[in-house]
């Protein structure tokens, strides 16, 4: 029996879509893109509203059964399709890398989302060389941050280990969105060659933005 077709609710600039993406690349689960125009508020329409309840993507349909949140989606995908794995085997490696996947995605994207961005803009009437010196500098304390915590774990080619796993998926969109930013790289050095090494392989390449139906 063939297995049902997993459906991805997403927009190719988002960086918590693109996590989801990788991890669904990593695994080599097929799946059917559909597009959430953020910047025109797609995500605020009735017709998203009726399957997503916090109206943010990414947004994952497995077989009817509607999943928010990007690190509990991975974790999903981890657990329905064991191999490869995205977590480490043992428990103290499986805390190290939700560590580094949370420093990502609770520390540093919450603050730079496009509504935090739109409400600067529109509400606080921050110019936009305001806004985008707000980004850059919670972008960098949470990537310094990041660095710090990399550099207390042993010398690796990817976050934790010789195989790319959770704490990549979130890196390697930050880092896009870093570089979109123009955020300074200086003294990134561990994040900037993680990054390196995971867009060597060919799943991190096929999830990238450019590479999305929606991109534009
Ligand atoms: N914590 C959520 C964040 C989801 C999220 O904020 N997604 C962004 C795109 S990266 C979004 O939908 N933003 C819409 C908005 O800010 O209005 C996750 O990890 O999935």
């Amino acid at each position: 029996m063939l297995a049902a077709m997993l459906k991805l609710y997403t927009y190719f600039r988002s960086s918590a879509s693109f996590r989801v993406r990788i991890a669904l690349a990593l695994k080599g689960l097929p799946y059917e893109s559909v597009p959430i125009h953020l910047l025109r508020g797609d995500h605020k329409k009735p017709e998203y509203a009726a399957v997503s309840a916090d109206q943010f993507v990414p947004l994952l349909d497995d077989a009817g059964a509607q999943l928010s949140q990007s690190l509990a989606i991975m974790e999903y995908l981890d657990e329905m399709h064991p191999t490869p794995a995205l977590l480490p085997a043992d428990p103290l490696g499986r805390a190290r890398v939700r560590a580094l996947a949370q420093a990502v995605a609770c520390d540093i994207h919450p603050l730079n989302n496009l509504r935090v961005l739109k409400y600067l803009v529109r509400e606080l009437k921050a110019s936009d060389e305001a806004k985008n010196q707000w980004y850059r500098h919670w972008c960098r304390e949470g990537l310094l941050s990041l660095e710090r915590q990399l550099a207390r774990l042993p010398a690796s080619t990817y976050c934790h280990g010789e195989t790319p796993g959770l704490a990549d998926c979130c890196l390697v969109p930050q880092v896009f969105n870093a570089q979109r930013f123009e955020v300074s790289f200086e003294g990134l050095e561990r994040v900037q060659a993680i990054h390196q090494a995971c867009m060597q392989l060919e799943a991190f390449q096929a999830a990238s933005p450019e590479r999305c139906p929606d991109a534009e």
